[in-house]
């Protein structure tokens, strides 16, 4: 059984939001970015019920699985062990990561969102996996909480947390370098990746420009 706080095999980490693929169904633009190197995805429909993400989730898992991709699932952990999915992804308001991290077992990944060293710092004493820090960038769903964390804020989380940190928050291809030039493991995106008019190719791109998985943090 996989240790859990070690290493995540992912540096590339799409999140969802089916209102922002341009008209374009989710699993068709999941299974281009899979086709084009997403490490993992996280299903992300906060709007859906337990049975019509359920539904969602399988369809997903259908296109994504043969390209090797796992699934996280943001938030709803009893969604996420009915699809056996890889993993959950937690938010501010989900179940304390400890908890989820309890009913889980070892053997999934946990992913915690964070918007501070402290709940970074907690989110690893907890037993996370890795940890989402963000917003790095502006981004338009995030405006409401102020002006975004920057790229200073990202490399003080880095060096403080023991685990792997992705970055989110308008995360694209021109500003990668610099997200990685702050310490972040990855990167998370919506908006690089659903919106683009070929998914697969500005997948690859981003996937390109990310270390090998064997690089050392
Ligand atoms: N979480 P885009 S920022 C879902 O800071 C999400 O926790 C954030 O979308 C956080 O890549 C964000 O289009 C939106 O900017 C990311």
């Amino acid at each position: 059984m996989r240790a859990y706080g070690t290493s995540i095999p992912f540096r590339l980490y799409m999140v969802t939001d089916r209102h922002q693929t341009g008209g374009r169904p989710l699993e068709d633009v999941l299974e281009a970015a899979a086709r084009g190197g997403a490490g993992a995805i996280q299903l992300r429909e906060k709007d859906l019920s337990a049975r019509d993400l359920y539904a969602l989730g399988l369809r997903v898992q259908t296109v994504i699985t043969p390209y090797g991709v796992p699934l996280l699932v943001n938030d709803r952990l009893d969604v996420a062990l009915a699809l056996d999915a890889a993993g959950v992804h937690l938010a501010g308001h989900s179940l304390p990561t400890a908890v989820a991290r309890r009913a889980l077992g070892a053997g999934k990944w946990l992913g915690v969102s964070t918007h501070s060293l402290d709940e970074a710092r907690q989110a690893a004493e907890e037993g996370a996996d890795f940890v989402v820090f963000g917003p790095v960038f502006t981004t338009p769903s995030k405006l409401a909480y102020g002006p975004p964390q920057g790229l200073p804020h990202l490399a003080a989380v880095v060096s403080h947390v023991s685990i792997p940190v992705i970055a989110i928050g308008g995360i694209d291809h021109l500003n990668l370098p610099q997200v990685l030039h702050a310490g972040a493991y990855g990167v998370a995106m919506i908006r690089a990746v659903l919106a683009a008019p070929a998914p697969d190719s500005a997948t690859r791109q981003l996937a390109e420009a990310l270390p090998p998985l064997s690089a050392t943090r």
